[in-house]
Order: structure tokens, then C-alpha cells, then sequence
């Protein structure tokens, strides 16, 4: 296969050369942190006054982590490290959970951000002939505007059409022949049920491609969305507080995602211990963003479980990989005592072929105990009036969840299309259980 690359002298840079520009990032990214009120407490404790108490890569272990909690503490400006007027972006986290996070872009940042997108989408073998829909949420969440720069640092066509409206979405890639869409997992699955409905024909489009991201999914579903609809699907990562999208990205090979090095230095820690776990092992991913000067944020513990790769990969970047983000080390759920991750379910149940692109996990209290429903839509080829292959495939289910989580959950069935679906990030978990104070 022939690889291409957007910026080939950083992508396959020798890794002692990319360690010293790591080294050499840091140092400047210590010094800009040390002009906000947060880092100049927190680096001083730590006994780092200045710039020069950053010698080798090995010291980034003396400087705190930062959490989500210590920036919303800096909520709004606390964070800021550049003269306001310098400022000329601003994206935020929804706030759903509490206090919105705000991180602010010089022009500068805003710059570099676009060309690690741009990095990301040229690798996965795009170029200016594409057709490029965005079909992600724009405003202050950075999926849509940050795909949006990076597509057009590349030169495709790009149709800002957000997400939602399947209709006008199959109306614009017929009118305008896209090649490329960008959306959640979520949105795609979807995107192709309703497909299925309207009776629209794969072969009146022109998709090569999909950038999923922004949500955890299986690989079952990765196989899912690539044959149903005919494309490659490329996995996305990235949070609002290194930026948004361009943290790191598959290519080509699609066998994991590489991390930009040059932009972010990645660790994995154990998320109980925060010690540094052994090669390859899983652990949660602390992220240092080197290519940022309005909001600096430094070891940042972003909850998501992952770990890398060790092989080196045959596209030739030297970045290494991260493997598929499975979930958060918040999202695990414990159900009468058994340690459950959502995405141990979506893996089970994707990979079986009658079942529908939605689903939908509940946990509730039943008396004392917890208890778990699986609610699942069939596939369309699935008649709801026929109750003797129902029960088999809701017993089928429930073994094979059995096998996998060691709890016997109850499965429902659901026509296709009727569950609920949400536009941004899918909701997959309703808990219901009243919270320990
Ligand atoms: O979701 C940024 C983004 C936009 C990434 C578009 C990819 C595509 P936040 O809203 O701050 O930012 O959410 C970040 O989403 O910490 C993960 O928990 C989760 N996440 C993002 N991408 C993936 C992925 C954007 N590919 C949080 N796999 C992160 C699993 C993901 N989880």
C-alpha cells in the first residue's frame, strides 16, 4: 500500500529526535503554564519556578496531575495564560456534569490544531477530489468546527451540515457526490437504518469513508458500519481539553490509533495507583498538550482506559499507537458487586447479525438488588409477530451477555427504528439507581 503523509518529516521523525522537540516543547509549555494562577501555585509546590526545572523528559513525573475538577475551579479564565485580547476562539464542554470546561485558542493554536487534523484526515488516504460532509454537531462542542478547518486545510469540498435531518444528509451526498462524512458511531448506524427505510440505494452515493470518534465503540461495530455500508471506517480521538479532534487518529493500516507525539505527550497510568503501568498494559491516558499557548494544561487525567501498542506500525510513523478507547475508568458500572463496562455489552451484542443499530442499557433497583436490561432493536429483517425465533434470539443474547459479564441481565426486543436516538454523543446507560451521598 502507498501511504501518503501531510507532514512526513514529523510523522516519521526518528523517535530521540522527536523526544528532544518533546523536551524542548515542554519546557516552553512549563514556562507559558507558570504565568497562570492554577499552574504557578501547583509548579512552585512542586518546586518548578521556571522553565529551567524541566532538564530531561524523566521530570514531567514531578509536575501534578490536572484534573477535570481543578478546571472547572479555574472556570472562566483561570487558565488563561495569554492577554485576552489574543485570544480568538473559545470551545467549551456541555456542562451537563457540572461547571462547563473552557479552553481558549490564540491564532496561533487554532493554526497548529488545524494541521493535526489535517494530518489525520490526508492519512487516511483523503485528498482535495474529496467530498468532505461534516455531519457532527458545530458551536462549542469541537467536532464540527475542528473537522471543518482541518478538511479544508486539506482542500476537500467541505459541506458543513452538521448533525441530525437524515433526510437533507442523503439529499446533500447525492447532490454533491460526497466521498467522506465524519459523525459519531452512533450517527452512522443510524444514518444507515434510516437509509434502509427511505429506500435510499447505496449505489446512488458515492461514500468511500468515515471518521467515527467522540464516543467509545467496538471494533464489531467498526465491521458493522464497514459493511453495511460499503466504506472504511476510521477511528477518531480527542477530548475539548487537548483541543478536540486531531489527538490521535487511525491510518491506513487501522490498527489502532497514532497518538501525535510531536503535539501531546501520552502516559498510562494505573488510574488507583497513578503509577506508570508496564509497556502495553491498560491504564487510564494522561495527556500534556505541547502545541497550545491561550490554555496550557499539563498531565491531565483524561479517565479513558487504552494502552499502546508496542510493535512499530507498517505505514512508517513513528508515533505510537493507542489502542480503541473501551471506556472510562468513570463509566464502569457495579452491579450487585460485578464490575461491568457498557462497552463489554456493545461488543457482545454487535457482534450478532439480527440484531438491530440500537440499543440501550438500563440499571435500576429491584428491592436491594441491581437490575440490568438490555434493550436491544432487531434488524429489520426481523418480524416483531413472531414470537418463536424472538425468544431464541432473546435467549441467545442473554447466554452469550451471561458468558461475557457473568450477569444474567434481562433482554428485551425492540422493533427496529424505535428506540430512542440522540443527535451528539449517544446515550447508552440510563441508571437509575439513587446515588450514594
Ligand atoms: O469528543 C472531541 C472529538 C470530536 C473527538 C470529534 C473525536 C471526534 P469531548 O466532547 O471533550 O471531545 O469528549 C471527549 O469523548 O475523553 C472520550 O471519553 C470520548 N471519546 C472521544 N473520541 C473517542 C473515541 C470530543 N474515538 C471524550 N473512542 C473523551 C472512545 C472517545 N471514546
Amino acid at each position: 500500500m502507498k501511504y501518503q503523509y501531510w507532514n512526513e518529516q514529523f510523522e516519521k521523525m526518528p523517535r530521540p529526535d522527536l523526544e528532544s522537540w518533546q523536551l524542548q516543547r515542554l519546557r516552553a509549555v512549563t514556562a507559558t503554564a507558570l504565568r497562570t494562577p492554577f499552574y504557578r501555585e501547583r509548579l512552585t509546590k512542586a518546586g518548578i519556578r521556571n522553565e529551567a526545572g524541566i532538564k530531561s523528559l524523566e521530570d514531567l513525573r514531578r509536575i501534578p496531575f490536572t484534573t477535570k475538577q481543578d478546571l472547572r475551579s479555574g472556570f472562566p479564565y483561570g487558565f488563561l495564560s495569554i492577554p485576552r485580547e489574543e485570544v480568538v476562539r473559545l470551545h467549551a464542554s456541555s456542562g451537563t456534569t457540572g461547571t462547563p470546561t473552557t479552553i481558549y485558542f490564540s491564532r496561533d493554536d487554532l493554526s497548529r490544531w488545524t494541521s493535526f487534523v489535517a494530518r489525520c484526515i490526508y492519512g487516511t488516504g483523503c485528498d482535495k477530489t474529496d467530498v468532505f460532509q461534516n455531519m457532527i454537531t458545530y458551536g462549542l462542542f469541537t467536532g464540527g468546527l475542528g473537522f471543518h478547518a482541518g478538511g479544508e486545510e486539506v482542500g476537500m469540498l467541505v459541506i458543513p451540515s452538521g448533525s441530525g435531518n437524515t433526510a437533507r444528509q442523503f439529499r446533500l451526498m447525492q447532490d454533491f457526490g460526497t466521498t467522506v462524512v465524519h459523525a459519531t458511531p452512533s450517527f452512522l448506524l443510524h444514518v444507515e437504518s434510516r437509509m434502509r427505510e427511505e429506500g435510499v440505494r447505496r449505489e446512488s452515493l458515492a461514500l468511500k469513508r468515515a471518521f467515527a470518534g467522540a464516543e467509545p465503540y467496538s471494533e464489531d461495530t467498526r465491521r458493522r458500519i464497514e459493511g453495511l455500508l460499503h466504506i472504511d471506517v476510521y477511528n477518531s480521538y480527542g477530548l475539548s481539553e487537548m483541543n478536540g479532534p486531531g489527538v490521535a487518529f487511525e491510518c491506513q493500516c487501522k490498527n489502532g490509533l497514532h497518538i501525535w507525539e510531536d503535539g501531546y505527550i501520552a502516559e498510562i497510568v494505573d488510574p488507583q495507583t497513578l503509577e506508570p503501568v508496564a509497556d502495553g498494559e491498560t491504564g487510564e491516558l494522561v495527556l500534556t498538550i505541547l502545541c497550545r499557548e491561550a490554555t496550557p494544561i499539563l498531565r491531565y487525567r483524561t479517565r479513558d482506559l487504552t494502552g499502546f501498542y508496542t510493535e512499530p506500525c507498517p505505514c512508517g510513523r513513528t508515533h505510537r499507537r493507542l489502542r480503541r478507547i473501551t471506556g472510562r475508568s468513570d463509566d464502569m458500572l457495579i452491579i450487585n458487586g460485578v464490575n461491568v463496562f457498557p462497552s463489554q455489552i456493545e461488543e457482545v451484542i454487535m457482534a450478532m447479525k439480527e440484531v438491530g443499530n440500537n440499543y440501550l442499557i438500563v440499571v435500576e433497583k429491584d428491592g436491594a438488588l441491581d437490575r440490568l436490561t438490555v434493550k436491544t432493536e432487531v434488524g429489520p429483517e426481523i418480524f416483531m409477530d413472531d414470537a418463536r425465533p424472538l425468544n431464541a434470539l432473546r435467549d441467545r443474547i442473554r447466554a452469550h451477555l451471561q458468558a461475557s459479564i457473568s450477569i444474567n441481565p434481562r433482554v428485551e426486543l425492540h422493533e427496529h427504528g424505535s428506540l430512542p436516538i440522540s443527535e451528539g454523543k449517544a446515550v447508552r446507560v440510563k441508571d437509575t439507581r439513587p446515588r450514594d451521598l
